[in-house]
């Protein structure tokens, strides 16, 4: 792809990277500037960064920042988004409006979904996806991020769909868009906090090359979009679901009575099952997307190679 005439800037790594065919993962930046509080919103960026070189890939954080859109970041860039004040979360349909009139901008996974691909990075490791949120039959909240997944060719890693989304319809939203949910290691559809929702994943995919075959059958077969990868946190991290089942009606039920609505619900939903669980879902959340930062550089790994 001619990227010349596009807003993008590379970090130099980003494009020794690309431009030697080496494996490189794309973040995003809306779980440091919304999904985690400071200062573990940075340690965890660097600390995420670090795995994917740890497992042989090249680290993109992808963010907006003077009217440009940063593919890979430096470490006083990462510290001054991480601490910014009027971050946009910004999504499909704000991306554009944003770089045009400037000040920061966070990518979801859709929005960097979308820069990943203008820069030719077809791998994104995340914490969860956006998905259906429970009382969408009356809300119609449905993160723009399932769209996404149907229409542009990355690979998303992440453990599965955040637990404070209506899972059940989030799978079925992905089906009928005809996205991949793909569980790796296991069978069940992962949730987030928790390594299973009780729900069976269309498909099971053990081995980080195959993942990384599929993708490439796909656009062999002229299918668009890309795959979510639904990776379960480590046994050793996860928050029973029965532990934090009333913790989430808790927060959504204040959600409702304070009238948090569209792009706040996420953040304030985080945050307040932060506060609820002592800081457990945060030491959740950071082990869950470090997890998923490995697998995300083995796939990229496998891509290179075939
Ligand atoms: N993963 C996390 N924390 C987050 C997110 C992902 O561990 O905060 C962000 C992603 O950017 C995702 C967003 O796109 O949450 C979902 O927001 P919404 O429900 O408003 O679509």
């Amino acid at each position: 792809m001619n990227t010349t005439s596009l807003p993008l800037v590379f970090s130099q790594e980003v494009s020794d990277a690309l431009q030697s065919g080496a494996p490189v993962v794309a973040l995003e930046s809306t779980i440091i500037t919304h999904g985690m509080p400071w200062p573990q919103n940075v340690e965890t960026a660097r600390r995420v960064e670090a795995t994917i070189r740890e497992n042989g890939a090249t680290p993109a954080t992808i963010a907006i920042m003077n009217g440009k859109i940063h593919i890979g970041l430096s470490d006083a860039e990462l510290e001054e988004l991480g601490q910014a004040k009027d971050v946009a979360k910004l999504s499909r349909a704000d991306l554009a409006a944003r770089l045009v009139t400037g000040g920061y901008g966070a990518t979801t996974v859709a929005a960097t979904m979308i820069c990943a691909h203008l820069a030719g990075i077809s791998v994104f490791a995340t914490g969860g996806i956006g998905g259906v949120h429970k009382g969408a039959e009356d809300s119609f909240d449905i993160s723009a991020d399932l769209r996404e997944l149907s229409e542009t060719p990355v690979t998303v890693v992440a453990a599965g769909a955040k637990a404070i989304l209506d899972l059940p319809k989030t799978l079925e939203v992905l089906e009928t868009l005809g996205v991949p949910v793909i569980a790796h290691g296991q069978d069940d559809f992962p949730a987030f906090w928790s390594r299973s929702s009780g729900l069976a994943a269309p498909i099971r995919m053990d081995d980080p090359a195959d993942i990384a075959r599929a993708q490439q059958m796909r656009t062999k077969l002229g299918l668009p979009g890309g795959q979510l990868i639904a990776n379960p946190i480590p046994e050793t991290s996860e928050i029973a679901s029965e532990t934090l089942a009333p913790v989430i009606a808790q927060a959504i039920s204040e959600a409702d009575a304070q009238g948090i609505a569209a792009k706040s619900v996420t953040p304030f939903l985080l945050q307040r099952i932060f506060e609820l669980t002592d800081g457990k879902s945060l030491a959740a959340n950071i082990d869950l997307v470090l997890n998923n930062a490995r697998l995300a550089a083995k796939i990229a790994a496998g891509l290179v190679k075939s």
